[in-house]
């Protein structure tokens, strides 16, 4: 048995000074019960608790992370930036190189600006968006999340959905009357708002392969209909690739299925793990966005020469790192969790895509966030508790995505098709919540 006597003492005092004692609310555990584990350190596929606990992780930051926790790489790259100083506030040499990086990987970005969130990115694009187009409405998908951004916290996904907060208080009705929402691979829904107001709709953002509503990939079509009802309508199309961006593809979402956006949004593996988030297309759309043009947006650690580092780094050793062997590893774990759940008599339905995947427990398909929200989301929380007691960390919610890296070993997907195997079905069933 693991004892958390740290986690729990620093969890106290974290509550008497951070809301909830987390920085993000996800990471409270609320969802699946319990308290959340205080990292000390990470390694690889592993990550160690306050307690000295080891656990294999597939949290992996939510994404971030595709390399695994503290990569060479990365860690020598910010260390040896650290030393040179952390901001200057001007230019430097490493926010070329990442856009560069960034545009030859995704020629839909031929300018791209770094901010500090994918909240931020999104904002941003969106504020872009409406500029450009002289159009307000936005249309986003239920149970997609883009951040937390006022216009997109009307029925957004992973922690709002985690804990059922219905929109936000703070969100003033004037700001989300804007906010037009379809179900998730409704082409129809989209066309029905569009008919209706199209003269106002400027731009429709979506999750090109939505992780935070759980794992919900796009139905075939999907964002090829999207592409062309917002050229029959004049509004743009952003890709939200915060998750997505250089995980599914190299080139992201937008390679994989060969749909190209008006503008991107991304952040996560950008930043090697640290505070990056960026937004970027056309040269024509971008060149409106200030000094260039007269679309504000700004940000004193944009930039940031540690994180551009960071990001570098993480770029460039993902340009040569097997994504199709990742990719089988990965399909691999979920069709050996899918038989163990069978022969357990659990129904489930494992979404994957690439390095991601999500287990619903439910028997019925899941296209959208109605039919997410049907699965089992206590029976979810069981099986994330059955598995951090036997050392494997899943999202603390039925709701996100679980993240594999290019550290994860064959060993550590034989640990948990074991772990998963050694749990008794009568474990996942009601009554045993932690
Ligand atoms: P950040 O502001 O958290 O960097 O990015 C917001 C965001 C935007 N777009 C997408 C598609 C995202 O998934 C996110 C953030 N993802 C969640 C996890 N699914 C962040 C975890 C958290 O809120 O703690």
């Amino acid at each position: 048995m693991r004892h958390t006597t740290t986690s729990h003492a620093l969890f106290q005092r974290a509550k008497q000074r951070i809301p909830g004692g987390v920085n993000s609310p996800v990471r409270a555990c609320l969802a699946v019960g319990g308290e959340p584990l205080f990292i000390k350190s990470g390694r690889g596929s592993s990550v160690i608790d306050a307690d000295g606990n080891k656990y294999l992780d597939y949290v992996q930051s939510w994404g971030p992370l595709l390399l695994g926790h503290a990569h060479p790489a990365v860690t020598e790259a910010v260390t040896r930036a650290a030393a040179k100083g952390t901001s200057f506030g001007a230019p430097c040499e490493d926010e070329v190189l990442l856009a560069e990086e960034v545009a030859a990987l995704m020629p839909a970005l031929e300018m791209v600006r770094m901010v500090n969130s994918g909240t931020e990115a999104t904002m941003s694009a969106l504020r872009l968006a409406r500029a450009v187009t002289g159009k307000n409405a936005l249309i986003k998908f239920e149970g997609c999340y883009h951040g937390h951004g006022d216009p997109f916290l009307a029925s957004a996904g992973s922690g709002v959905a985690t804990l059922s907060i219905p929109g936000t208080p703070g969100v003033p009705e004037a700001v989300v009357q804007d906010t037009l929402l379809a179900p998730y691979n409704n082409l129809e829904a989209v066309a029905a708002l569009f008919a209706a107001r199209s003269h106002d709709i400027g731009a429709v953002i979506v999750e090109p392969a939505a992780g935070n509503m759980g794992l919900v990939p796009p139905l075939p079509g999907f964002l090829e209909g999207l592409r062309s009802l917002c050229d029959t309508y004049g509004a743009l199309l952003i890709f939200d690739e915060v998750i997505t961006g250089f995980r599914v593809a190299l080139g992201g979402a937008q390679a994989r299925y060969g749909v190209r956006p008006d503008l991107t949004t991304l952040g996560k593996i950008i930043g090697g793990g640290l505070p990056v988030g960026a937004y970027g297309g056309s040269r024509q759309l971008m060149e409106q966005v200030a000094p260039e043009g007269g679309v504000y947006q700004a940000g004193t650690l944009s930039g940031n020469p540690l994180a551009m580092a960071a990001g570098l780094a993480a770029l460039r050793v993902l340009k040569t790192s097997p994504y199709p062997d990742l990719e089988q590893q990965t399909e691999t774990l979920c069709r050996g969790m899918e038989e163990r759940f069978a022969a357990k008599g659990i129904p489930v339905r494992i979404h994957r895509l690439a390095s991601m995947f999500t287990i619903f427990f439910t028997d019925r398909p899941v296209v959208d966030f109605a039919s997410a929200k049907q699965a089992d989301a206590a029976r979810y929380a069981r099986f994330y508790q059955a598995m951090r007691r036997r050392g494997i960390l899943f999202a603390p919610s039925a709701f996100e995505t679980a993240m594999v890296s290019f550290a994860h070993t064959p060993e550590n997907f034989s640990a948990t098709l074991e772990a998963l195997e050694g749990i008794e079905p009568g474990e996942l069933s009601p009554g045993n919540e932690d």
